[in-house]
């Protein structure tokens, strides 16, 4: 029977230590309905580097150590300082070199070698986010013909800014090497479309399948989602116990919480001078509202994550200096992770959930603030425009992060909000949450990669310039 290969990065092994990061908790839950092999990298940098497989139930992880120059020049290097910054539309943080970028295309030859050792013919590859942008073709070259598709968890720019990226069209054009592309939302998805067509002169009209040869892609939509139902159940348990309890009970009044990765994408420093701003506007509200920033360390040793390690601990220490009293600490900044039964019970307590990235492929820690509020007492959740769970939650107070007035403005109301408005938004964003729900995203996205005679209705159209050379405007 073909089995279902899933590759990103990091692999999340049962039992071993979590890494909160949105796409291992994705793909926790797709392996639940969805028995796979998982490979990716162990985490571990090694002169001599192991391959070891691990299985666990009905799943198999496989898991891939990397030399230190791979670290280095795939992982710090192209991975997290050229794609990060670059598809989050921050060109200004981007610090591309050569010999960051041919680390990159060797570990992705290296994950190729890995797998062909262990793919049959009729299995089926799912390759996960940017840091494997090759791969497809990788194993296209060692022969391996069966489907492959990828998903991008994370936002995908326009060509005005993609093109900006020195090597663009070496990169960008292997996604072509693929069945089926992913994408979080449609503008995500018509950002690829109006690449492959100014810089491939591909026809820019989506509904129709891309490809050559035998072969033809498609693009396609399919927004992430979290387990609804169970996340609901988790927050009712979560908040009752004894920590929950002791941390609820040591913030009184109005509680906001705010849960990111320390990153620049999540606009945490704006966030925290929005807040500054809500509290000089309204001294009503001194002594009696807590903001509580949970956010854990995430790749330190590169520098811009450091600075702002530093930015963010000393905008919410300037904050408690001008606003505490000795009995009240405005803001609670955190800076490492909890279990995620704490995080949902401290969730279900918040009055208002407060995530305002940049920008963001899609941001579940709004999908999970939203499944753990009470439908008869619900909390406020301010939602960032520029993610992509903005698309789907239209009944969130929807703001821009560069505008902390404007956010300022959104807390206010949101800590004011009566009862009925609160239930009538949260009844939307909880009907808008079971749509995506991450119990169908799975199948959705398999059975959008089956062959084109057993998904009927889609026409074939072959653009000659797939096979060709890069449009002329490419090399300018
Ligand atoms: C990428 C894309 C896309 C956070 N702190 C702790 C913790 N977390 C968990 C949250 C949530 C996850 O990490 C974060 O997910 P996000 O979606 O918010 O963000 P990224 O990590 O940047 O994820 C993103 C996602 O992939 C999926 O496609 O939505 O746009 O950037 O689940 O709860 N978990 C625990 N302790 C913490 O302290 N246990």
């Amino acid at each position: 029977m073909a089995r279902i290969f899933i590759i990103s990065n990091r692999v999340a092994i049962p039992g071993a230590s979590d890494h909160p990061g949105g796409l291992e908790v994705v793909l926790k839950a797709t392996l639940r309905t969805h028995p796979c092999v998982w490979l990716g990298w162990s985490g571990e940098v090694s002169e001599k580097p192991r391959t070891r497989t691990v299985t666990n139930r009905s799943n198999s992880y496989i898991v891939t150590d990397l030399k230190p120059e791979d670290f280095d020049e795939y992982y710090n290097g192209f991975a997290n300082r050229v794609l990060w910054p670059i598809f989050h539309y921050r060109l200004d943080l981007a610090e591309f070199s050569r010999r960051d970028l041919s680390g990159y295309m060797r570990v992705n030859e290296h994950f190729a070698d890995e797998l062909v050792k262990v793919l049959e013919p009729d299995d089926i590859v799912w390759v996960h986010d940017y840091h494997l942008i090759p791969l497809a073709k990788a194993l296209r070259a060692r022969g391996f013909g069966n489907r492959i598709g990828f998903f991008l968890h994370i936002p995908l720019p326009p060509p005005e800014i993609l093109t900006a990226m020195p090597n663009h069209e070496r990169l960008i054009p292997l996604l072509g090497e693929y069945d089926l592309v992913g994408f979080q939302t449609d503008g995500d998805a018509a950002n690829f479309a109006r690449y492959l067509a100014k810089e491939l002169g591909a026809p820019s009209h989506m509904s129709l399948r891309l490809g050559s040869g035998d072969r033809a892609m498609r693009i396609g939509t399919f927004p992430v989602g979290i387990e609804t139902h169970p996340f609901t159940r988790l927050a009712r348990r979560a908040v009752k116990t004894p920590f929950a309890r002791q941390v609820i009970e040591s913030l009184p009044g109005t509680l906001i919480i705010g849960v990111d990765r320390l990153d620049y994408s999540k606009g945490i420093t704006l966030k925290l001078e929005a807040y500054e701003r809500f509290l000089a506007a309204h001294p009503q509200w001194h002594g009696r509202i807590t903001y509580l920033q949970i956010t854990p360390k995430s790749r330190s040793q590169i520098k811009e994550y450091s600075e702002m390690e530093t930015a963010v601990s000393s905008a919410a220490g300037r904050i408690n200096g001008a606003f505490s009293e000795a009995s009240w600490t405005p803001v609670r900044y955190v800076n490492r992770p909890y279990s995620r039964t704490t995080l949902a019970g401290l969730y279900a307590a918040a009055d208002v959930g407060l995530v305002t990235p940049m920008r963001d492929g899609m941001n579940l820690v709004a999908k999970e603030y939203v499944a753990a509020q009470d439908p008869e007492n619900p909390g406020v959740l301010i939602l960032s425009r520029f993610a992509g769970a903005a698309d789907e939650f239209r009944d969130a107070l929807l703001v821009n992060p560069y505008d902390p007035d404007a956010v300022a403005a959104a807390i206010a109301r949101a800590v004011a909000m009566p009862l009925s408005e609160r239930k009538a938004r949260h009844g939307e964003l909880y009907a808008a949450l079971l749509r995506s729900d991450i119990s169908h995203w799975g199948d959705k996205f398999l059975k959008a990669l089956e062959p084109p005679d057993r998904q009927g209705g889609l026409r074939d159209f072959i653009p000659p310039a797939m096979e060709s050379k890069p449009h002329p405007a490419a090399r300018q």
